[in-house]
């Protein structure tokens, strides 16, 4: 039986979640309800967590005026929350400070340092703690500041310990040559095939300075870079009993900012540690807030939870993820986030639902008709684009089907055939719940709370259900 491990990434605690971080993790939850609809609940694994041994979570701490355990069980918690609470169904969350992770963490450097990957040296560098990374002077902007978090790099000279990335530069491409779908999308391929074309160096994976992390193995004055750390949560995550045969089909969704990371230097580890690289690597693109980057300093930055409040999280799930396709970048504007509700929700699936139950109830005394059974090519054409992960088109075609069953009431004027010719009507209302019968399914997937009042209403085999209200107008 086919199995499927989806993650997000490990999101940093030095904040409370955003639209940005729920938009990945939303996207990824609507894989994973495509995936366990298709081939069960138990064959699919979803894991999402908080990367917690930063620099970043220090300062925030110190900050917050609070010691550095008590902040992270407090944000952690937030976090889990938060995801909770916007109808995130992952089935395990990690934390890096957790003895399972460290554990892990301990076991793989070890490995990579029994192959000889890891030696010690000396680091100058620039480093961004925003990032969490060093940065060449090419990658800086004009006035020699990190572009991302447009602030000077601090200049850092320490004693490190290096993984031996370049060893990596022929197997990876080879990876990457098996596997079209390794890295996607095609332009996230292209640019990391070009960057390890161009030569890998080596990575520093300690730092000498860090004053929270997990301690080196081989030298305790010394704590395991973040990042080295950080990815090894998609292994860690897989401890618990019964889930190693998951690894196999692992899937990271990320945005794509962080591709080098998962792309280069963890699959690279893996290699290094005797373990496959994972399946593939899809990087998301990043939004713009009505056209502007979301930063705190211009007091963009929305809460997922905000807007879920107001309009309810299956709105916000579809709201954000059929603003632009999956993979490309793109805006997310609040109005038309307001317009898409109105005429597509309220006005477009609820009120089709509504009517049609409606009507069956007032020309049929609720019996249920004939649905028409036929093979939905809006059905295979949705599966189509899930598997492919075109969540935005997976979207459309969900609205089409809408605008195909309304286009049907509207010819037919069922209403108006129903009291001249009933059983012409009644076929016309087969069809018609043969469309909220494909779209019910749909919506296990693309509106997961609205799922079990759409089912209520198509009801059993003898009747249909009660009409109900799927979206309240909010105007
Ligand atoms: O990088 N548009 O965590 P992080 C779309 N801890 N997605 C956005 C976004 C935007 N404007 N802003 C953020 C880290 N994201 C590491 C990961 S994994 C082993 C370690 C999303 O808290 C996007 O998915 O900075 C991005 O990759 C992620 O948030 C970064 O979250």
């Amino acid at each position: 039986m086919t199995k499927k491990y989806f993650t997000t990434p490990i999101y940093y605690v030095n904040d409370k979640p955003h639209i940005g971080h729920a938009y990945c993790t939303l996207a990824t939850d609507t894989l994973v309800r495509y995936w366990r609809q298709k081939i069960g609940t138990e064959n699919v694994l979803f894991v999402t967590g908080t990367d917690e041994n930063s620099q970043k979570t220090v300062d925030a701490a110190a900050k917050a005026g609070q010691e550095i355990h008590e902040y992270l069980d407090e944000m952690a918690a937030i976090w889990k929350e938060t995801w909770q609470t916007i109808g995130i169904s992952f089935d395990d969350f990690i934390r890096t400070t957790e003895p399972r992770h460290i554990k892990t963490v301990t076991d793989i450097f070890q490995k990579i340092y029994a192959k000889g990957d890891i030696y010690k040296g000396k680091y100058v560098g620039k480093y961004c703690t925003g990032c969490e990374t060093f940065l060449k002077d090419s990658e800086l902007d004009e006035n020699g500041h990190c572009p991302a978090h447009r602030k000077a790099p601090q200049i850092l000279e320490e004693d490190n310990y290096f993984f031996r990335l370049s060893n990596y530069e022929t197997p990876l491409l080879k990876r990457f040559e098996e596997d079209p779908n390794f890295l996607l999308p095609e332009s996230r391929r292209n640019e990391i095939l070009s960057f390890i074309r161009s030569g890998l160096e080596d990575v520093s994976i300690s730092r000498e300075t860090a004053e929270f992390g997990i301690p080196l193995p081989l030298d305790e004055k010394h704590k395991i870079y973040v990042w080295f750390d950080a990815l090894i949560n998609y292994i860690s995550a897989l401890s618990t009993e019964g889930r190693k045969d998951f690894w196999s089909e692992a899937t990271h969704i990320i945005g794509k900012d962080i591709t080098r990371f998962h792309s280069v230097i963890w699959p690279a580890m893996l290699m290094s540690a005797d373990i496959s690289p994972a399946k593939e690597v899809f990087a998301h693109g990043f939004f713009t807030i009505d056209g502007v980057k979301m930063s705190k300093s211009l007091g963009n930055v929305i809460s997922p939870v905000d807007l879920s409040e107001k309009f309810g999280n299956d709105a916000l799930r579809m709201g954000l993820l059929s603003s632009f396709e999956f993979g490309n970048d793109g805006d997310f504007s609040l109005g038309n986030f307001a317009q898409f509700y109105e005429t597509q929700l309220a006005g477009g699936v609820g009120n089709l639902f509504n009517r049609v139950i409606v009507l069956i109830h007032k020309f049929m005394d609720g019996r249920r008709p004939q649905a028409s059974e036929k093979k939905d090519r809006h059905w295979n054409r949705f599966c189509e684009k899930m598997e492919n992960k075109q969540i935005r088109q997976a979207i459309e075609i969900f609205f089409d089907l809408v605008d195909t069953a309304n286009q049907t009431l509207n010819k037919t004027e069922v209403w108006k055939l129903a009291k001249i010719d009933l059983p012409a009507a009644e076929k016309v209302f087969g069809d018609l719940l043969g469309n909220l019968t494909v779209l019910t399914k749909m919506s296990e997937i693309l509106l997961p709370e609205s799922h079990q009042a759409m089912s209520d209403m198509i009801g059993n085999a003898e009747s249909v259900g009660e009409a109900k209200i799927l979206f309240v107008r909010q105007a």
